[in-house]
């Protein structure tokens, strides 16, 4: 690991150093406003940013490959590898040998878990039995799948179809059980009843459940309205910020700037950078509370200012509360909270508990092109209590993104029970 402190006359200035010596894959550890002038003669502070280069993470080293049987090649430059993937497969291997150290009771290895090893073909007739018992299992395993279990037994048939299709769409078991219950209180005459009004019942109750917040409005009062973004890492913030931005100033001629707070990686800095640069819109990088507040201060006469924060993991404490301290200095108008729809249930569940903290007002979910499951849109509605404010569909911008509405999020739920 290599660590450097760079001084410069801005950070814009400090940034640039540290591209130019240690790459773009280097990462920021700190920046800081140093005492009085860097060249007294100019007047003006100057900035310290220190920043850090892992090069072992970025080249491969000659015995790994020697050790794999891969034939050495020559040594590349430190860019040749891409950084995440490098640091995702160290993350892996470290994980794995965590799980087994914890999951092993001491003394057991892994062989000790292997399935046992068939017994050897001794007798002509046995490999004729074991056929038989495979064609049986397998008859068997059919013939139970295809019955309903024994409570979906006593639903009818148009109940059935709408547990099956919102289960298909994984929409929680206990949501589905309240939406079956409330038609079936409401329909004696289930089986005799038209399916497709059940499903319509179904349809708006999905509906309901599915809150937006409606359409950014900037306030008009001589304020900026204040918008950020949060959320863990890589569901789109940044990309979600530039289709947002973009669309308010072309369309809705409106005076955007931004501010991001995702300082944390040089290429997140030109992310957001290359982005202002080709739409025209100011950009302030910020590093501390002090710095965001002076920015936001700033930007105060513009119509809305889009935020942009780093993508941190909701299981690390310590970002968390950093985080935390940033979002009490912006005082935002706007805080959503961005998910990938891909993203386990368990997880995103795990997620909205532990942005809590953030004050997240609402939620933005990305990557709805990755999937054909929309259950956890409204998962996500009734397990937070938070609605839904934009729905990204794509890496497209400005394109790929549209405010979220029940109706139309309710039928990627559930259909009208026709096919
Ligand atoms: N398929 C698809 N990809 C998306 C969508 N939104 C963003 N992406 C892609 O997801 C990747 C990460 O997007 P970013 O906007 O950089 O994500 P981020 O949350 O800002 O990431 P960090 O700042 O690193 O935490 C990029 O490749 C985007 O193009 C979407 O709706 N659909
Ligand atoms: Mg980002």
């Amino acid at each position: 690991m290599k660590i450097k402190k760079f001084k410069a006359q801005t950070v814009k200035e400090a940034l640039l150093l540290v591209k130019a010596e240690l790459g773009p894959n280097a990462v920021i550890l700190n920046s800081r406003r140093l005492k009085g002038p860097l060249l007294p003669a100019f007047g003006k502070d100057s900035y310290e940013v220190t920043a850090a280069l892992d090069e072992s993470a970025y080249a491969m080293p000659e015995q790994a490959c020697a050790d794999e049987g891969v034939a050495t090649r020559p040594a590349k430059s430190v860019q040749a590898y891409a950084p995440r993937k490098v640091e995702t497969a160290v993350a892996i291997a470290e994980l794995d040998r965590e799980k087994k150290e914890k999951v092993l009771p001491s003394g057991l290895s892994f062989e000790h878990f292997a399935p046992p090893a068939p017994p050897a073909n001794t007798d002509g007739n046995f490999s004729v039995l074991r056929q038989d018992i495979d064609t049986m299992r397998g008859a068997l395993t059919s013939l139970v799948t295809s019955l309903p279990d024994a409570a979906d037994q006593r639903l009818g048939k148009g109940l059935r179809a709408i547990k099956k299709e919102l289960e298909e769409s994984e929409v929680h078991a206990a949501h589905i059980d309240e939406i079956i219950t409330a038609i079936r209180q409401r329909s004696s005459d289930e089986d005799t009843g038209s399916i497709s009004r059940m499903f319509r019942e179904a349809q708006v109750m999905i509906e309901k459940g599915i809150t937006v917040s409606g359409y950014s409005a900037a306030q008009k009062k001589g304020r900026a309205l204040k918008i950020a973004m949060i959320g863990p890492t890589g569901v789109g913030k940044t990309t979600s910020i530039a289709k947002l931005a973009s669309h308010f100033k072309l369309k809705e001629k409106l005076n955007i700037a931004l501010v991001a707070a995702d300082n944390y990686r040089i290429a997140a800095i030109e992310q957001i950078q290359t982005f202002a640069a080709i739409a025209s819109i100011p950009v302030e990088i910020v590093f501390n509370e002090e710095e965001m507040e002076r920015a936001l201060k700033k930007f105060s006469g513009f119509d809305m200012i889009f935020i942009d924060t780093a993508g941190r993991s909701q299981r690390n404490a310590e970002h968390m509360s950093d985080l935390k301290r940033m979002m009490a200095a912006i005082h935002a108008d706007e805080v959503h909270l961005v998910l990938s729809i891909t993203t386990k249930q368990s997880d995103l569940r795990e997620i909205t508990r532990r942005y809590a903290d953030a004050s997240y007002d609402r939620i933005l979910c990305t990557k709805l092109d990755e999937t054909e499951r929309f259950g956890p849109l409204y998962n996500l509605c009734r397990d937070t209590g938070m609605p839904l404010s934009y729905i990204s569909t794509g890496q497209n911008v400005p394109d790929d993104i549209a405010a979220a509405t029940s109706h139309a999020l309710a039928r990627l739920i559930i259909g009208g029970g026709d096919a």
